[in-house]
């Protein structure tokens, strides 16, 4: 009886290992963007490992409401035209500036206001250099940069 409830202490501990393995946290490409007032972000470039989780924030530092200043991080697929996805996702105000049923775009976040933050995680796509933007109307002029995988 003793030695079947030390199993059960047991397979408990090694479950609970598993599923909140700390040591997989070192494995996972922690990134944290800001973005302002200003319609700026902190970087034009990102760069992560292959085949480790991405957990990406995206904060909006600025005091702007997000209907006058919101921003997103979108990842687009490869060979994807920035202008031509930015003009579709102008127009989708009601899908938080994402073309609604888009199969261009590999990840994306809420759009946020002021004071806000949100993250997201995903698999990287395979190794190569993607584009990511924010979608809010006008913004990818000066909202983009390179999404390196390597
Ligand atoms: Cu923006």
């Amino acid at each position: 009886m003793k030695i079947m409830r030390f199993k059960y202490v047991l397979l408990f501990f090694i479950s609970l290992c598993i599923f909140t393995n700390c040591s997989i946290e070192n494995d996972v490409n922690k990134i944290v963007i800001t973005s302002d007032d200003y319609m700026k972000f902190n970087t034009s470039k990102i760069t992560v490992k292959s085949g480790k989780l991405v957990k990406l924030t995206l904060k909006h530092i600025g005091r702007l409401d997000v209907q006058v200043m919101g921003h997103n991080f979108v990842l687009l697929k490869d060979k994807v035209d920035i202008v031509e996805f930015a003009n579709k996702a102008a127009m989708a105000s009601k899908n938080q500036y994402i073309p609604v049923e888009s199969n261009e775009v590999i990840v994306y976040t809420d759009m946020i206001g002021g004071g806000q933050e949100t993250t997201i995680e995903f698999l990287p796509p395979e190794v190569g250099v993607y584009n990511f933007i924010c979608s809010f109307p006008g913004h990818y002029a000066m909202m983009k940069g390179k999404f390196i995988v390597e």
